[in-house]
């Protein structure tokens, strides 16, 4: 793996915590199409919000180093249902893979479900420590992800940006895009200050990433 400048502030024990618990047993616990197929709410939890085909799946598989774990796929709706994975054995966290929000194809009484479930989970989970809401690097925050980003704010849920594939755009442009994004972070009130650039991948962020869940959890 390539190594690149570290992002934010973090103690090097906190990334080396991070990376051993995430090198270490990572399992599907199971996939809710409704709230009432929640799984009982044991551990904390960290969520993967975003637009679809943004990386959501991607970034959970780079994560715990793990391809296939979540699926991936370059039709956007690849994921539908709530898919909760426990990181530990026994877990110490779970982690939430999405449905993606903004996919146009979708029939529309399939987009309001997904709506509902993605925004009643946010907004009613007393395990949910974080939300990620995913940000692809090459467009920026569109105003589809600033209803989620309102919708957050509103409902007081702590979240973090990240930017996604930042290995398809050039050193200079990634370096604008972050600037704006970080300033866009920072008027939020349910946002963590500082963002980060991922690439799931050529690695970019990932450890950061993973200390940053870590911090989360508490
Ligand atoms: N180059 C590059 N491609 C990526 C990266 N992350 C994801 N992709 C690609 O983008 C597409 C969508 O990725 P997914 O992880 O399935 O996206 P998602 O957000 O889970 O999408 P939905 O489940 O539809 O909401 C796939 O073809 C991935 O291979 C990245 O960091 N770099
Ligand atoms: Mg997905």
């Amino acid at each position: 793996m390539t190594d690149f400048a570290p992002q934010g502030s973090f103690d090097e024990e906190t990334v080396e915590a991070a990376r051993k618990l995430f090198a270490g047993p990572v399992s599907f616990l199971k996939s809710a199409p409704a709230l009432q197929h929640l799984p009982d709410a044991v551990v904390p939890e960290v969520a993967f919000a975003g637009r679809s085909n943004v990386g959501k799946s991607s970034l959970l598989n780079a994560l715990t180093n793990r391809n296939g774990l979540a699926r991936t796929s370059n039709t956007p709706g690849r994921t539908q249902e709530l898919n909760f994975f426990d990181i530990g054995q026994p877990p110490v966290f779970r982690l939430v893979d999405m449905p993606g929000y903004g996919f146009a194809k979708a029939p529309k009484d399939m987009l309001k479900q997904w709506r509902f479930l993605v925004n009643d989970f946010l907004r009613g989970r007393q395990a949910l420590k974080r939300a990620l809401v995913l940000i692809d690097a090459r467009h920026g925050i569109k105003d589809v992800d600033r209803e989620i980003l309102e919708m957050l704010d509103k409902a007081a849920v702590s979240y973090r940006i990240v930017l996604t594939k930042a290995d398809k755009v050039k050193a200079t442009d990634l370096a604008a895009v972050r600037e704006a994004t970080e300033t866009e972070a920072r008027k939020r009130p349910a946002a963590h200050p500082d963002i980060l650039a991922t690439s799931s991948e050529g690695g970019m962020g990932i450890p950061e990433l993973r200390a940053a869940v870590l911090e989360a959890i508490g």
